[in-house]
């Protein structure tokens, strides 16, 4: 029984960089084998997944587009499976299929639609190695070490993130990219340690009625999940777009209630810092999410300090805003263990 409203969720949180540390030492073993086995001509490379696992996928097909120079994209399971014709890929093609459990229906029938439609191999990444997705898969990647008791997925999806990444450091045999991405967690748990007090503080504010998750590129798919998070967690309102397009129209809903958060990329951080200061002109309160934040128009600042690229420090980003949806959740009375409505797995 669950005695205190949030604890699996909480100590999933916190100790989410040991899950990081723990899921790479894990998979050292595979290095050779993967590395040979991704050392091929993909024309195309699709990842799917469903709710976070189909935001993961968002973000990973950035990544392993930019690392490996493939072409790489991203869809919902669901639609391989059901829109078979406008979203399987061209031969010859990888499929990724993320799945924290492993079981959900939707993902295993995209899976079985592109065996019989499109191609052989399958990647997946999961954090159960006895799950039926692993039967179906030519190879496996698992965040054992990211197994969750809560409903809502924090430690296993960067865990997950982490595998995709990783992968692509395999494919794109970039050496340089895998030891960025070995720094991660000590780098994580001392996020986590300076930050948790501001990530508190704006999940009790109570003067944040809305939510608006900006992030572009990679950070487009974590921005999608920081906002689900604070959805099914909090009951908060909550929305997620590439940073340009909030000026399209939804930048009319901004007012002194809302809180943005923005994912800014090095890449691209002139441009992200120029719609944060508008929104803030606009009456919004900001944050500001960076590597190096100073300069950027915020009210509150999360310093990652990492010298990592953007492809790289994806993972740093999540914590403090997956404890800003459970402080806050908290703060209404309801437990982020156990969201409204939702159950672990769907199954169909
Ligand atoms: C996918 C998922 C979860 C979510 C929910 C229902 O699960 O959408 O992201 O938390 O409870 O299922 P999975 O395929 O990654 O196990």
């Amino acid at each position: 029984m669950n005695l205190q409203p949030g604890r699996y969720t909480y100590r999933e949180i916190i100790g989410q960089s040991d899950a990081w540390s723990a899921t790479l030492a894990a998979v050292e073993a595979q290095i050779d084998d993967l590395r040979s086995w991704l050392d091929r001509p993909w024309a195309q490379v699709v990842f799917i997944g469903c709710g976070s696992t189909y935001y993961l996928a968002l973000s990973a097909a950035a990544i392993w587009q930019a690392l490996t120079g493939n072409q790489a994209q991203a869809a919902p399971a669901s639609e391989l499976w059901l829109y078979s014709a406008s979203s399987l890929p061209q031969p010859p093609s990888l499929l990724t299929a993320i799945s924290r459990s492993g079981e959900t229906t939707e993902t295993l029938r995209a899976v079985d639609a592109y065996h019989r439609l499109a191609g052989d191999d399958v990647l997946a990444v999961t954090c159960y190695s006895d799950c039926p997705l692993t039967v179906e898969a030519t190879r496996v990647l698992i965040a054992r070490h990211a197994e969750e008791d809560s409903v809502a997925q924090t430690r296993s999806f960067t865990s997950m993130l982490l595998l995709a990444q990783w992968a692509a450091a395999l494919a794109s045999s970039r050496d340089d990219y895998l030891d960025q991405l070995r720094t991660l967690p000590s780098l994580g748990s001392q996020i986590v340690d300076t930050y948790e007090e501001l990530a508190q503080r704006l999940g009790r504010d109570p003067h944040i009625e809305r939510f608006v998750f900006l992030g572009s590129g990679a950070n487009y798919g974590l921005a999608c999940e920081a906002m689900l998070k604070m959805k099914e967690m909090s009951l908060s309102p909550s929305e997620a777009f590439h940073f340009l397009e909030f000026r399209h129209g939804p930048m009319s809903v901004v007012g002194p209630d809302m809180l943005i958060i923005g994912l800014v990329s090095e890449t691209a951080r002139e441009h992200e810092a120029a719609v944060l200061a508008e929104m803030r002109d606009l009456g919004a309160q900001v944050l500001a999410i960076a590597d190096s934040p100073d300069g950027l128009p915020a009210d509150d600042v999360v310093a990652l300090s990492s010298n990592l690229s953007d492809m790289a420090r994806g993972p740093l980003m999540l914590p403090i805003l997956q404890l800003m949806a459970y402080y806050r959740a908290i703060d209404k009375g309801l437990n982020p263990d156990c969201p409204t409505n939702l159950e672990a797995v769907v199954r169909l």
